[in-house]
């Protein structure tokens, strides 16, 4: 399993980002795109399974199947994937408090064509809590820290994820946030951006308190990318999508641990 180091918890800190180079193993990779290559044509609000396509602003930000980790075995194994299980533990796994522990409580693929993007969201400035970056007293406490998944190469003009590096810190608000927030523009020429290029099968982690989006994608073909979102044992699904009896039956332990981290209590035998 991959720790973080001692310089991942320094460039974490001060840019709210890492880069997780090669955190897919290739074969994975491939199941995963097969995966989705095979996985049934949805129409927008469908659903195969507990999986449900639901596009952000639609026609922009590309398909978005939510709940992803229903859609076969290979979405199982990134639950606790060994490239991060350790970071997201000791970033926003509550490490050394009463409720020490993961949950995740999104995690969806986004694949998104020419013309798509996605606006600018999140900060520091006046940050909601469940999104919040904080380190204090030599621990981590953030609310939720992404790991986004390239499952393409993501070059220049592929609509790489865009981060306002050190934004998850930000005690003002950036002066044109509100004129690039909007689905009406991009957020491609807002200054302070940087566009992060991955490899496929490299993972960008990044406290969701950092202001970011995507670029446009005006390249032929699509970027493909899965998102978990982590956050700590209490928390609870922002969408109201809950796993099904099945997979958390079919999981190991250590996973059924980080999607129903807080089994529910009734009457009865415990
Ligand atoms: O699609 C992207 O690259 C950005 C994803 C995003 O905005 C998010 O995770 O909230």
């Amino acid at each position: 399993m991959a720790t973080p180091t001692e310089l991942d918890d320094y460039l974490f800190d001060l840019r709210g980002y890492l880069v997780l180079e090669q955190a897919l193993e290739p074969d994975l990779v491939d199941k995963l795109n097969t995966a989705l290559d095979n996985f049934p044509e949805l129409e927008p609000q469908a659903w195969a399974g507990n999986v449900h396509r639901v596009d952000d602003n639609p026609g922009n930000a590309g398909v978005e199947l939510q709940n992803i980790v229903e859609g076969g075995p290979e979405f199982e194994r990134l639950i606790d994937h060994p490239s991060w299980l350790a970071h997201v533990r000791r970033y926003c796994g509550e490490q050394d408090s009463y409720v020490e522990g993961l949950f995740i409580d999104e995690c969806f693929a986004t694949i998104r064509q020419d013309g798509g993007f996605f606006p600018v969201h999140s900060g520091g400035y006046r940050g909601a809590v469940r999104g919040q970056y904080r380190y204090k007293d030599g621990v981590f406490r953030c609310g939720q820290v992404n790991i986004l998944m390239a499952l393409t190469d993501i070059g220049p003009g592929d609509g790489g994820t865009l981060v306002i590096p050190g934004s998850h810190k930000s005690n003002m608000n950036h002066p044109q946030f509100e004129q690039y927030k909007s689905w009406d523009t991009t957020m491609d020429t807002m200054p302070g951006v940087v566009e992060m290029h991955l490899k496929k099968g490299d993972a960008l982690l990044f406290c969701d308190g950092l202001s970011h989006g995507a670029s446009t994608r005006t390249n032929p073909g699509e970027r493909r990318a899965l998102i978990y979102r982590y956050g700590p044992s209490w928390a609870t699904t922002r969408w109201g999508y809950s796993y099904s009896d099945e997979l958390l039956a079919r999981v190991t332990p250590q996973q059924r641990a980080i999607l129903q981290p807080v089994a529910p209590r009734r009457p009865g035998p415990q």
